[in-house]
């Protein structure tokens, strides 16, 4: 099973919709095994978005993720991390396509909604960023193994 580390970004939180993108989350099949909601230091989006840095948008993107709380979330699934990626649309929310995340509720690249790791080793360094091991939480849900 692969994991994916997801951030609910601060303007989705101020939009009130962080319970759309959940339930979008949980009906496609995915666990939750790590969730919570904090306030992204200057220090850990740092190094979260280290290879950004130097990049005409790089101010503008630790701004922006430590604007507000945002909601961080370990999701455990087949293949998470290329599945979470096209449901949440392309970087840019005017080129999304409908249907993905980013598609439905976003307009501004900056503010587009959601983050989710774009490989396996990104979701490794990036799950220890923002979480410790006893975070993680063991438990099966009913419907497996056939989510
Ligand atoms: P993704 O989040 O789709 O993996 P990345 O890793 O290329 O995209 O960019 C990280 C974040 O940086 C994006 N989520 C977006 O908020 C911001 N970003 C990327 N490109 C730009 C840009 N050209 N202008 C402003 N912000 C950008």
């Amino acid at each position: 099973m692969e994991r994916t580390l997801v951030i609910i970004k601060p303007n989705a939180v101020q939009r009130e919709i962080i319970g759309e993108i959940i339930s979008r989350i949980e009906k496609r099949g995915f666990k939750i095994i790590a969730m919570k909601m904090f306030l992204i230091t200057k220090e850990l989006a740092e190094r979260h978005y280290r290879e950004h840095m130097g990049k005409v948008f790089y101010n503008e993107l630790i701004d922006m993720i430590t604007s507000g709380p945002s909601v961080l979330m370990i999701l455990e699934g087949e293949n998470a991390v290329e599945v979470v990626r096209n449901m949440c649309g392309a970087t840019d929310p005017r080129k999304a396509l409908p249907g993905t995340i980013r598609g439905d509720y976003g307009m501004r690249i900056t503010q587009n909604i959601i983050h989710a790791s774009d490989s396996i080793s990104a979701s490794e360094s990036e799950i220890e960023i923002f979480f410790r091991e006893e975070e993680i939480v063991d438990y099966r849900l009913a419907a497996e193994p056939w989510i």
